[in-house]
């Protein structure tokens, strides 16, 4: 594929990017020490002075950021700047507790639509695509952060938002949409939709996808790109950071590129904090080296992944990080094993009859931990006898035993009876919490 860089910094000799990332990370840290009181009280806790900080292997000197810190401060208390410099807030999905609010300086936003824009460009869009955005208007990073981005990328944006799938699609085919940006369940949805409506995806001009805020799997991946007859890339993100932009996906679709002159990314062991070497699993920290009004550092993000330096087909230098294959917190402990929602996804996928709209049920009989797997078959599957249902579940809990390790009680349920998800998918209810 022909490749099409929005920046000469996506393929900068290493060092070229690190002597970046040391000037800017030391201006950052001088930042945040000047204007945020909850920084510069950790770093006296830590007998830390922005001097310690010399070049970015220091960056492991610096103290962690979690979510509860953002919590402790609601709403504002850690913005760096003046409200009057502040253009824009988002605010977290958060399912638990407080959400978090973030804001933006008009240079944060800048920097944001620069690196979504390269997101498009590693798709292969370009200013002569119509980008058609279903990811959520609103507090959520999603819509307005692949506006920003299509927008400094001089594409046509379609703003079309969630909901009325039915209207999405008419909307597609008589806009000419090229390129759809939402969540990958919601992605499926709409696939499915097409389908139901009798519309031939090979006749839509649709030809990629960019889609995230959610972990997928491989398998998902191809059943998308089936569905509707396009490429589908990866984008990762968090509102913390940035938003969607983080790190995005190019042409080998093999992980993210991280956008090192904006972030620097560390893999670490979740429950110690020591940083781990390339490609180990871990969890991933970020700092921000170049936002102004919410420059957090080595923010705990509880996805677990890996990186890779790895030369990459595509011509970019920057740093590949894994698909995140779940949180730390919503990795289910069952029976004492871990277990990842994305782990069951990419066994279920395996069988061609199956589709990738599931729901772990995770409840407790007496002392011991029970899992159900409701999950719907496809469309038109053979699936005509009592019989076959009971063969195909016995299998499928065969391969879930055999893979994860933990028994499982499967029932395949008919096309369209789970709920679907217009925004982040719903996959695990844990009534043990109860
Ligand atoms: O989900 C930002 C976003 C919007 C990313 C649109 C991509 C596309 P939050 O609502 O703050 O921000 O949620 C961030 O979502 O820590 C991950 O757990 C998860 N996540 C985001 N992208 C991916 C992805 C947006 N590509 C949280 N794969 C993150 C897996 C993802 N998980």
């Amino acid at each position: 594929m022909e490749q099409h860089y929005y920046s000469p910094v996506e393929t900068a000799p290493l060092d070229e990017i690190r002597a970046l990332q040391s000037y800017r990370l030391l201006k950052t840290v001088r930042h945040i020490y000047d204007h945020v009181p909850f920084y510069r009280n950790k770093f006296d806790e830590l007998g830390l002075t922005p001097e310690d900080i010399k070049t970015v292997d220091d960056v492991s000197k610096l103290p962690f950021t979690y979510k509860q810190d953002l919590r402790d401060n609601y709403p504002y208390g850690l913005f760096a700047v003046p409200q009057d410099q502040v253009v824009r807030v988002h605010a977290s999905s958060g399912t638990t507790g407080k959400q978090t609010v973030v804001g933006y300086t008009q240079r944060d936003l800048d920097v944001w639509g620069e690196i979504i824009a390269r997101a498009i460009s590693a798709a292969g869009g370009t200013k002569h695509d119509f980008v058609h955005i279903s990811y959520g208007y609103g507090l959520f990073t999603g819509g307005l952060g692949l506006h920003q981005g299509a927008t400094t990328l001089g594409a046509s944006v379609i703003p079309v938002s969630t909901g009325n799938t039915k209207r999405q699609i008419q909307i597609m085919q008589d806009f000419g949409s090229d390129i759809l940006c939402c969540t990958p369940s919601y992605a499926m949805y709409m696939g499915e939709t097409i389908r139901d409506m009798g519309i031939d995806p090979n006749a839509l001009k649709l030809r990629a996808g960019i889609f995230g805020a959610e972990p997928w799997s491989e398998e998902m991946r191809k059943k998308i790109e089936e569905l509707l007859a396009i490429k589908a890339y990866d984008i990762y993100g968090l509102s913390e950071i940035m938003g969607p932009g983080v790190s995005y996906e190019c042409s080998e679709q093999t992980g993210m590129h991280v956008n090192e002159d904006h972030f620097i990314v560390e893999v670490i062991d979740p429950d110690t904090g020591e940083v781990l070497p390339e490609g180990s699993w871990g969890e991933l920290v970020f700092t921000c080296i170049t936002k102004e009004a919410l420059p957090l550092i080595r923010y705990r993000t509880r996805d677990i992944g890996f990186i890779s330096r790895k030369k990459c087909s595509c011509g970019r230098t920057f740093v590949k990080m894994s698909k995140p294959n779940g949180r730390t917190d919503d990795m289910l402990i069952i029976r004492g094993v871990n277990v990842f929602p994305s782990q069951i996804e990419s066994v279920l996928l395996q069988f061609p009859d199956i589709t990738p709209n599931y729901l772990l049920i995770v409840d407790r009989e007496g002392a011991l931990d029970s899992l159900e797997i409701q999950v719907e078959m496809a469309e038109g599957a053979a699936f005509d006898a009592v019989r076959l249902i009971e063969k195909r579940e016995k299998e499928i809990s065969g391969a879930v035993e055999s893979i994860l390790g933990i028994a499982a009680t499967i029932h395949l349920v008919s096309p369209k009876t789970l709920a679907r998800s217009e925004g982040k998918a719903q996959r695990v209810i844990d009534k043990r919490k109860l």
